[in-house]
């Protein structure tokens, strides 16, 4: 197969054949050679929770050892996906509340977002009256760091959800205590010998998914806000080609914005700029890959380098003096590749150390010291660049980046909201819905993965729906694909969009696809749909929205797909995940949840047929919609 076929990024293709050049393997090399996936992986019915298997079930073997069935086995599989990407998110929302304790007056970590902060202080009952802001910081972070570990009580949030869907999460048992505990139960659940029945083993995977959505990624996205700023309206560029030639190149990648956010800081120093003009450069530039880029970008417009798929190539280019990571999505093959050229490949977190990596520990007491050393060892490296052997594809796309709640409110209130004393409220939004101009909104979210070309399900999927007049929401690497392929450019954007969306964009100056921001942001998609919810006196389940991942991989997009699905929202998967083997997890999976929560997840890997189906049930929930409302 033609390695140039499995990604329809051109700067990817460029470098593949760079790397062809310079003897460099990548991600696609490895799928090549890895020719058969293994069957019983695949759909699920592989278990090795104890040490009498691995079993595998087939006709000929329907039980394991213990005597699990098919059932048992995807059901216990499919809850520790969900709980290792809850725990994933979830761990990067601790991270961010205990940098919130962190924060003093003149510390490295300040409060940027008083009126937040004293919003969700009010929501939470902590004292605000004659107190320091810090002080409140810190009692707020407290509360948050309890909901992780709080013995009583369901989560802090739900109760910003409509009371319908309060009800429907109470009477399901789905309503999430504490977090930990949640992934701890499922992990306790799905040991040998414990919960054999596949309902409630779906059952407990969609309360560890709501401990994600509704708990962990809603304290790692209002804590960034309030630490690092809301996201706003900010103009920005996509893809390799924004590496400069001439500047010290350095490349974040990762999750945590407590990191990315100092060396972000750190590469304005003057002092470290005056050292980048002794080494020869014009300056330092930064850019972002994976969620990391994601925050940066919607915070401070820092370009984004690329996604998941591309962080070889990167290195690859030849012109990256440091690539920067912390936690998740960070291939190990990075030590290897980037040991064939000079780039510095630096893991800064303890929870993440990688073989043949270079080891610079990130503390965030110690925030700003410890990104200038970092930074440093960037610039320093600059010299040691081969100048023959650097190629920086010319491709980069216009984007308009930073699309919070509060932004896409603001947007909407300058041209509407404002005439009619209905500030800070969805209407506009509602208002589109309801005329049809717009005819639906789709959460576009999730990874690449190798099993598709890169980023063709993403674009497909997207360009369809907005054709189609559907607003597109989007975050994590589709979010990156989009602002790669113009979907994000305002002037690009209009012109593939159906005529309803492109007057609504026109009319309030933005792009059909709105970058929301990281992975952990998806809680933004939630808060949007209860914000549409709760104004409209409708449960999440009755607007005409829904949810996608096109390309998606990871465990963490497990938890968010159900969640979303937990929240009322159908969610069409363009990658099946391993449960094909047990007909009842896909019959509850793709069906009975629909009983249950209101919608239930669809999967084809054709991203036409995928983009087809979408916008037929956008159709459908719309008669619906019309009517009740
Ligand atoms: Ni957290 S989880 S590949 S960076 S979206 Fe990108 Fe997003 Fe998936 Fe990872
Ligand atoms: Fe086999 Fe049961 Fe052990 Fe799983 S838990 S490996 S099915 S014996």
């Amino acid at each position: 197969m033609d390695k140039k076929l499995m990604t329809i990024d051109l700067s990817s293709r460029v470098l593949l054949d760079k790397a062809e050049k310079d003897g460099v393997e990548t991600i696609y090399d490895r799928k090549l050679s890895m020719k058969a996936q293994c069957g019983f992986g695949l759909q699920g019915v592989c278990c090795r929770n104890c040490a009498m298997g691995p079993c595998r079930i087939s006709a000929k073997t329907p039980r394991g050892l213990c005597g699990a069935d098919e059932h048992t086995i995807v059901g216990r599989n499919f809850a520790r996906m969900c709980a290792g990407g809850t725990a994933a998110h979830s761990d990067h929302a601790r991270d961010i509340a205990h940098t919130m304790v962190l924060t003093s007056r003149d510390g490295n970590y300040k409060i940027r977002e008083e009126e937040k902060l004293i919003a969700l202080a009010n929501e939470w009952g902590v004292e605000i009256e004659n107190r320091d802001i810090y002080d409140i910081a810190h009692e707020v972070a407290n509360v948050a760091l309890m909901e992780f570990g709080k013995p009583f009580g369901v989560s802090i949030f739900l109760k910003n959800a409509p009371e319908k869907r309060q009800k429907i999460w109470r009477d399901l048992g789905i309503e999430p205590r504490a977090i930990d505990r949640e992934i701890a139960t499922v992990m306790h659940s799905t040991h040998v010998g414990c919960a054999a029945d596949i309902d409630s083993l779906i059952n407990l995977s969609l309360r560890t998914s709501m401990a994600d959505g509704w708990q962990g990624s809603m304290i790692g996205t209002r804590f960034s806000d309030i630490l690092f700023g809301t996201p706003m309206p900010v103009e920005t560029e996509a893809n390799l080609g924004v590496l400069e030639e001439n500047q010290v190149n350095i490349i974040l990648h990762g999750h945590e914005p407590s990191l990315s956010e100092m060396i972000v800081l750190a590469s304005q120093d003057s002092e470290l700029l005056a050292l980048a003009k002794e080494m020869g450069a014009e300056g330092i530039n930064v850019s972002g890959m994976c969620c990391t880029g994601n925050e940066i970008t919607m915070r401070h417009g820092i370009k984004v380098a690329g996604d998941f798929h591309q962080q070889e190539l990167a290195v690859i280019t030849g012109a990256v003096e440091a690539m920067i990571v912390d936690v998740q999505c960070i291939f190990p093959a990075l030590a290897k590749v980037a040991d064939c050229y000079h780039t510095k490949f630096i893991t800064t977190s303890q929870k993440a150390k990688i073989t043949g990596s270079t080891f610079m520990e990130f503390k965030e007491e110690n925030a700003y010291e410890d990104a200038l050393k970092i930074v440093k060892e960037a610039v320093l490296n600059y010299k040691n660049r081969n100048r023959a052997n650097v190629l920086i594809p010319e491709f980069k796309s216009k984007a308009t980046v930073g699309y919070s709640v509060d932004a896409i409110i603001n947007q909407l209130d300058k041209v509407v909201n404002s005439q009619i004393d209905e500030t800070g409220t969805v209407k506009p939004l509602v208002d589109c819905l309801k005329s049809g101009a717009i005819r639906g909104i789709v959460g576009v979210v999730g990874c690449s993965n190798a099993r598709v070309p890169s980023n063709n399900s993403h674009i497909t999927v997207m360009k369809e729906l907005i054709k189609n007049d559907i607003l597109v929401v989007s975050t994590g690497c589709a979010a990156q694909a989009a602002a790669k392929n113009g979907l994000m450019d305002k002037e690009e954007g209009k012109k593939m969009a159906g005529k309803g969306l492109a007057t609504v964009c026109k009319l309030v100056d933005i792009p059909p696809v709105l970058h929301m921001g990281s992975c952990v942001d998806c809680s933004r998609i939630l808060d949007v749909a209860s914000a549409l919810a709760n104004y409209t006196g409708l449960d999440i389940c009755d607007l005409p929205i829904a949810g996608s991942a096109p390309e998606w991989m990871s465990e963490k997009a497990v938890a968010i797909g159900t969640y979303i699905v937990s929240s009322g929202i159908d969610t069409y998967l363009g990658i099946m995940p391993p449960v094909g083997g047990s007909s009842k997890a896909v019959e509850i999976l793709c069906g009975g949840l629909k009983e249950q929560v209101g919608a239930s997840f669809t999967v084809n890997e054709n991203p036409e047929e995928l983009a087809k189906i979408i916008i037929n049930d956008i159709e459908e929930k719309r008669k619906h919609f019309e009517k009740v409302y």
